[in-house]
């Protein structure tokens, strides 16, 4: 019976695992998941595949010479297999040497990823925890998802994670709603993951409620695809970033057509009086009519102002993606979204307002009770250093270097010891060979990780963990309806450990082994996390099972919200009682606080910023890069599996683009392209087709970077294209959204590729 099957919990599903002779045969979708997914098997070739890593490795002329040794030749030399009592001594030594000679911030550990799901053996935990207990480190703020509205957004609704966690969602849209108007579609290859692990899928149904309540789509995105056919959305393809201008358009459309709540505006939000006239064109002669839009979005001007009139007739909810926040000026498009949604009077009205990103993850848009649980203690800092999360080649070049951010003047620390438990910044990072070029400068790099990432090749010393089949744990998120025990299905190879008995051992070297395990063991922990858990919920009225029920049975549901999640609702319905945590209680369209910053590139109101590159200042033979997350994986996660290996043409990314802008560059489908620009190149394999928009391309991440000597990616990697600065001085976010390149036909065979295989391994000496 597959229900006996070991319970093993995935951001991309649950799943049980069927197991022979300690090796896992086949994993199934959990029995309560309606629509599970293919991408948890990507793990079953690639447990012990080439890539996994068996033991700990150490760079050979580090081992050799020291930290500080020949820094360029990282990703380039052999490593040297030793045991984990050495691996903990060198460890634990290096650590010691950088703080007690360049102090503690010269740890760089903001270690940004997506690691695995499971509250105990979760690796940026386990990590934080063991150097703040070593004296602290310097850390990273805020996302790749969405920094610029981890920054923005405070100042226009009081917070951002709050209205995340309680977005209006499909259940209010199939009761009141009657239009959805989405900006970067409604993705649902990307409510395929929850960060923490997901229950049951709920996008596709929750779709399909609305569909069948009458509810109309809009699909305002490049590509065609980004709503499921069966929403039969209308599909705006509008120049990618120009989001800002079509809202801006439909604005003005409502003011000047007088179809605007101005109710609403008055007794719900401030600044508007400062924003108007911008809209009007008053401050700078430029009205920011559909017409004006139409001509930087090319998008008919009519189709704009009718646009507004039906989001004015409908309940309308305004669904703006994640990938918008990801483009240079990306604090605007959501600023402007709820500036839109407020003159639409519906924010707090089930079915209405305004959504951040409906199925960018199963959570948004599904129904669930938000558990707030507790985590494995990460204990305090002692230091405050940190910088923007994107901001790391920039600090890797330019220690003492000063910069702004969120009206803070900051300087970059000089950074000895980079350490990565949980991500993979050669996967996430923009323009990929410049960040190589900056990896050379620190002293010493560690990464912890299960198998030979591009990060991994490019560390001086390389420690292997266990994966989400082969430990116990716990798993649940805050925007998730199950909490599931996970249990440890096979063994690991004899030489990887759990990221906590590895940071055991070298707190044991270093002499704070028992502050760092508190005492307690894996079964401890995991018991506390789940009490601890089980008070808190207690405390706000969620019973959740005994500790001994709920590892029984494997998993517990936890009771959807009696009614409807609206998002905003407490503060529509009394604001006095209900403020904002804004300066002024409302919604601040224009915030004064942001005005202050005195930013040239994010004033005090949304504004359209045409961004460093688009298809309004393109070169003839310039195309726009879309580089979107992947159907088949998590980021670069299980990338050298069979199921994402199955998404690949001739083991490359397909490039979809245009049958006019294949005809014209004489590409055929199936060819192998190369992509490039003045920052880099990577390879793909066309596939053509008419729904994306002409002039521009995509290409998903996740393929593992593999770079050839002159920097080209063999395989795939788009961050190999795209350029790494700041959204704005404000949010100082990722813009990988805001890229052109040029492709053109390969000329000549196309190269293997090593990035699937092992690096050179030395045995150890003695
Ligand atoms: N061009 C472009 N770039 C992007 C984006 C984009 O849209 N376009 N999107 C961005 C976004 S939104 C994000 S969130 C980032 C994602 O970037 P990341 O989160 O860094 O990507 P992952 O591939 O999920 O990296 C997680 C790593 O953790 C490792 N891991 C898994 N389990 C464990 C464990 O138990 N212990 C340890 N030590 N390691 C483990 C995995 O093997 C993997 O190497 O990418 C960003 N980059
Ligand atoms: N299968 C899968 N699901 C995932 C992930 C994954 O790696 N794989 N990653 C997860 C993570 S970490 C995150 S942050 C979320 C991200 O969620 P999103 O940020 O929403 O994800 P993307 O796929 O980058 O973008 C969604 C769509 O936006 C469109 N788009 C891009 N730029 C623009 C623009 O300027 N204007 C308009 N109108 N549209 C634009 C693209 O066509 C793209 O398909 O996804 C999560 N879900
Ligand atoms: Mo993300």
């Amino acid at each position: 019976m597959a229900e006996d099957f070991p319970l093993t919990a995935t951001h991309w599903g649950t799943y049980r695992a069927e197991v022979r002779n300690n090796r896992v045969t086949a994993l199934h979708g959990f029995e309560q998941d309606p629509d599970p997914n293919e991408i948890g098997r990507g793990i079953l070739d690639a447990l012990d595949a080439p890539t996994r890593i068996t033991a700990p490795m150490v760079r050979e002329s580090w081992l050799r010479d020291g930290p500080g040794t020949r820094g360029d030749r990282r990703g380039q030399e052999a490593f040297v297999e030793i045991d984990w009592d050495q691996a903990a001594r060198l460890v634990g030594d290096e650590v010691a040497r950088v703080r007690d000679r360049f102090g503690p911030a010269a740890i760089y550990a903001g270690s940004y990823g997506w690691a695995s799901a499971g509250r105990f053996h979760h690796a940026q935990s386990q990590m934080k925890r063991f150097l703040n207990l070593a004296g602290g480190f310097t850390r990273s703020l805020y996302t790749y998802s969405f920094a610029a509205a981890e920054a923005m957004i405070p100042h226009v609704l009081g917070s951002y994670r709050d209205f995340l966690n309680t977005t209006t969602g499909w259940r209010s849209i199939a009761e009141a709603g009657e239009l959805v108007v989405a900006f970067g579609g409604i993705p649902i290859k990307n409510g395929q993951i929850e960060s923490g692990g997901v229950g049951a899928h709920a996008q596709r149904a929750g779709l399909r409620e609305a569909l069948a309540a009458g509810v109309q789509f809009v699909n305002i995105s490049p590509l065609r695809g980004d709503t499921e056919p069966e929403l039969k959305a209308d599909w705006l393809a509008a120049r990618p970033n120009t989001d800002v201008a079509i809202m801006l358009g439909l604005a003005h459309t409502l003011y000047v057509e007088n179809l605007h709540d101005a109710a609403f505006m008055d007794r719900y939000c401030t600044g508007f009086a400062q924003f108007l006239p911008y809209l009007t064109g008053q401050t700078d002669g430029i009205a920011k009519s559909a017409d004006w839009a139409a001509g930087i979005a090319d998008l008919p001007a009519d189709t704009i102002r009718a646009l507004a009139r039906r989001m004015a007739r409908k309940r309308t909810i305004i669904s703006a993606s994640w990938s918008l926040t990801r483009a240079h000026h990306g604090e605007q498009p959501f600023w402007m979204a709820i500036t839109l949604a407020a003159m639409l009077g519906q924010i707090g009205r089930p079915g209405g307002g305004v959504a951040f990103g409906l199925s960018a993850e199963n959570s948004i848009g599904a129904d669930y009770q938000v558990m707030q649980g507790a985590a494995f203690p990460t204990s305090v800092n002692p230091i405050d250093s940190y910088i923007p999360v994107a901001r790391v080649t920039d600090m890797l070049e330019n220690p003492g270097g000063a910069f702004q951010f969120d009206g803070h003047d900051l300087t970059y620390p000089d950074i000895r010891l980079v350490w990565w438990a949980g991500g993979n910044p050669f996967h996430h990072h923009q323009d990929l060979n410049r960040l190589a070029r900056a990896w050379a400068r620190p002293e010493t790099v560690i990464v912890n990780d299960w198998c030979w990432t591009a990060a991994a090749r490019r560390a001086d010393i390389v420690l292997p963990t266990t994966t989400h089949l082969e430990r116990n744990d716990i798993a649940f998120s805050t925007r998730d309806s199950y909490v599931i025990a996970m249990q440890k299905a096979v063994d690991a190879p004899p030489g990887a450990l759990n990221d906590h008995e590895i940071f055991r051992r070298i707190a044991a070297h270093m002499g704070f082994e028992a502050e760092f395990t508190g005492g307690m063991n894996e079964d401890e922990w995991l018991r506390w996390i789940y009490d601890s858990t089980r008070q808190t919920a207690g405390a706000s009225g969620l019973e959740l099972p005994e500790w001994s029920e709920l590892s029984d049975k494997g998993w517990f549901r936890i009771p959807p919200p009696a009614q409807a999640t609206v998002m905003m609702k407490p503060f529509r319905d009394d604001p006095v009682a209900n403020p904002l945590k804004t300066p002024s209680g409302k919604i601040e369209v224009f915030s004064q606080r942001v005005a202050d910053f005195g930013y040239d590139d994010c004033p005090g109101h949304p504004v359209w910023r045409e961004p460093y590159e688009w298809l309004g200042n393109a070169g003839a033979q310039d195309l726009h890069l879309m580089s979107n997350q992947p159907s088949k994986k998590l980021h670069s996660q299980l990338d050298q599996g069979a199921v994402s290996r199955s998404g690949k043409i001739m083991g490359r990314e397909p490039l979809m683009l245009h049958p006019d802008d294949a005809a014209a560059r004489g590409i055929s489908d199936g060819d192998p392209v190369r992509l490039f620009n003045a920052r880099g190149a990577c390879l793909g394999v066309a596939r053509i087709s008419d729904a994306i928009r002409p002039g521009v391309v995509r290409l998903s991440t996740g393929a593992w970077w593999d770079p050839d000597e002159a920097g080209m990616c063999r395989h795939g990697n788009p961050n190999a294209l795209t350029r790494d600065i700041g959204t704005s001085a404000l949010g100082q976010g990722p813009t990988a959204h805001t890229c052109l390149i040029e492709v053109e036909k390969l000329d000549g065979p196309l190269p293997e590729i090593t990035v699937f295989d092992r690096p050179q391994i030395r045995a150890r000496a003695g």
